[in-house]
């Protein structure tokens, strides 16, 4: 027997401390589900991650993201050239100004989902990605500096290229 619970929302504040952003955050949030899978994808390609939930029983919720903000994003989709196309292993090391952060590309999430593969590195009002390094999946590493806004596709070998075309509303 499975029991439902409403679903809960945080936003992280920096220093790894988290609000309660719940009851901010629409009808969807006041129905109990039976909650199973969550996973993040930027599903319009508008440069803000959003949501799939799953429920048990019930339809997949798409949360599409619609933050009203001037805040930019590096998004990183890292490949290799064999068997792990998706680089699962990689780890990224980004750093903005003074700030740094560690982020792995993993090959599943949670129950029953997998998020999208790229890295997404919030800038906030920054206008570059001050340098990031990559440590590949067989070790070797790279790095790549100033990095404006935007989608990039890296291949292990080579140097980070601009994604496709930009899509409307993608913040650059
Ligand atoms: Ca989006």
């Amino acid at each position: 027997m499975c029991s439902s619970d409403l679903p809960l929302l945080f936003r992280g504040m920096g220093g790894g401390k988290f609000a309660d952003v719940t009851a901010q955050s629409g009808a969807s949030f006041v129905v109990p589900i039976v909650g199973r899978g969550l996973a993040v994808a930027d599903l319009d390609g508008d440069g803000r991650p959003d949501l799939v939930v799953t429920e048990g029983g019930g339809p997949a919720r798409i949360f599409r993201n619609v933050t009203d903000s001037k805040n930019r994003a590096v998004v990183l989709t890292l490949r290799c050239p064999g068997k792990n196309r998706l680089a699962i292993g990689a780890r990224v090391t980004s750093t903005v100004g003074s700030r740094s952060r560690i982020d792995e590309v993993s090959g599943g999430d949670g129950y029953l989902s997998a998020s999208e593969r790229s890295i997404c590195v919030g800038l906030g009002t920054a206008a570059k990605l001050d340098k990031v390094v990559v440590r590949w999946p067989d070790g070797q590493t790279a790095e790549a500096k100033d990095l404006p806004p935007g989608r990039y596709v890296w291949i292990e070998g080579g140097s980070p290229g601009t994604a496709d075309a930009p899509r409307p509303g993608v913040p650059r």
